[in-house]
């Protein structure tokens, strides 16, 4: 079971699609970890985005990211990197796949409207950064034996 930490970025809790993102993920059989509706201090966008420090984009990235409040999320599942980057798109909306969100809410890459960790490994540290580990629910849904092979 991997896990990912997932966040609906400003522009979209702004636009009202967090219900929309949630949806997606729970209909293709994702369980919810963890969730916080909350504003991103700059210390935690900083480290979050520590790897694009430097890039041209990376001020403008931190500032979207702190402009307004974020839903942040974990979701895990057999392949839940894989699958949930599929869900998202490319991070350039115009070069998503159609039916991913970034292709059917977003046109541009600084408003691209979702987060998902890109490896195994960062979705744990991802998930540690965002969230006290009491925060993350372990548990079973009546229905995982239907989704879950194993
Ligand atoms: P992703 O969010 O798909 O994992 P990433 O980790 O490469 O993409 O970049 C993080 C975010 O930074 C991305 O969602 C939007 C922004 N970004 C990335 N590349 C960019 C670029 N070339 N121009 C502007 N913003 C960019
Ligand atoms: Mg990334």
């Amino acid at each position: 079971m991997e896990r990912s930490l997932v966040l609906v970025k400003p522009d979209g809790v702004q636009r009202g699609l967090v219900g929309e993102v949630i949806s997606r993920l729970e209909h293709r059989g994702l369980r919810l970890v963890a969730s916080k509706f909350m504003s991103v201090s700059p210390d935690l966008a900083e480290t979050h985005y520590a790897i694009h420090k430097g890039k041209p984009f990376y001020d403008g990235l931190i500032a979207y990211i702190i402009s307004a409040p974020v839903m942040a999320m974990v979701w895990e599942g057999p392949d839940a990197i894989v699958a949930i980057r599929q869900m998202m798109g490319a991070t350039k909306p115009t070069e998503a796949a159609p039916g991913s969100l970034r292709h059917d809410y977003a046109l541009e890459v600084g408003r691209n409207l979702t987060h998902a960790s890109d490896s195994v490994e960062n979705g744990v540290s991802e998930a540690a950064l965002w969230f006290k580990k009491e925060e993350l629910v372990d548990w079973t849904r009546a229905v995982d034996k239907w989704v879950f092979e194993s």
